[in-house]
């Protein structure tokens, strides 16, 4: 019940998302914790999408629009905050969703398939035909053959830096939203949009919409070859820079 009115409306309407996900059993007591780590480096972004965080979005999205298999890989948190855009732009792309949690439980991920398809999601994955991933030190280790273990596109927004990391190095291409750019997470996958997870989706879901069908296939391969995360993740850091220099010059 916050007014539209407050200063800190919408940061507020997540945390109420987030709380009301939690008091449903979908997202964890952890979530709650990582979301306020999130919110610390939003502050530092100015809470806006940055020039760069918008380019990283649109090569995650040539990346999914391209791809043989792509995955969407759904935890609690993406749950309680953009099913609605998760559903809208898997209904636009055709992209299933795997459901796949670091702090694992069978009954939190009946909630969460439950909850995307309530929101419309069609095609949910839960890890009905599960195959272990090697050199992962958490239940993100456990993944459905046909999702994320036979995807050459993982698009994982708030994802464990542990998997980012063994999911590249069997070869895959990954794609996260993750407002640290400090992160293993960050660091370790292939297209890292550094923005807040609502916003990146509304930013995907507009790009998606955009795509011209198969004469824009080109540019969308010039858009994956021209990135790099490196740089991204400099430019993520020299927002910030700026920010605080701003404030205190
Ligand atoms: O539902 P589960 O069990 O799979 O657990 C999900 C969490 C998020 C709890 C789990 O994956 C976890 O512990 O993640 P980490 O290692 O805390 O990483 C989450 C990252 O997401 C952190 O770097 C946060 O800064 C970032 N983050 C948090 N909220 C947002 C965010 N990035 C974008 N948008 C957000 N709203």
């Amino acid at each position: 019940m916050v007014s539209e009115k407050h200063p800190r409306y919408k940061s507020l309407a997540l945390r109420n998302k987030l709380v009301d996900g939690y008091e449903k059993g979908i997202t964890s007591a952890h979530g709650l914790i990582a979301h306020g780590r999130g919110e610390a480096f939003d502050y530092l972004l100015g809470e806006q999408t940055s020039e760069n965080a918008l380019s990283a979005t649109n090569v995650a999205c040539a990346y999914l629009l391209t791809a043989r298999y792509p995955i969407l890989s759904v935890n609690g948190n993406t749950a309680a905050l953009v099913s609605e855009e998760i559903a809208e732009f898997c209904a636009i792309t055709g992209i299933p969703v795997e459901v796949n949690l670091f702090h694992r439980s069978e009954e939190r991920i009946k909630r969460i398939e439950d909850h995307l398809h309530a929101y419309g999601v069609a095609n949910v994955l839960t890890g009905f035909d599960i195959i272990k991933l090697d050199h992962i030190a958490s239940n993100r280790a456990k993944v459905d053959k046909q999702g994320i273990f036979k995807a050459d596109v993982v698009f994982a927004p708030l994802e464990d830096g542990d998997r980012a990391q063994a999911l590249t190095q069997l070869g895959k291409v990954v794609l996260t939203v993750d407002l640290n750019p400090l992160s293993r997470t960050a660091v370790t996958s292939t297209v890292t949009i550094v923005d807040e997870v609502t916003r990146a989706m509304k930013n995907l879901i507009g790009l998606a919409k955009h795509f011209e069908g198969e004469s824009d296939q080109a540019r969308l391969d010039t858009l994956k070859a021209s990135f790099d995360n490196f740089q991204n993740l400099k430019a993520s850091y020299v927002v910030m820079q700026k920010r605080l220099q701003s404030l205190a010059p």
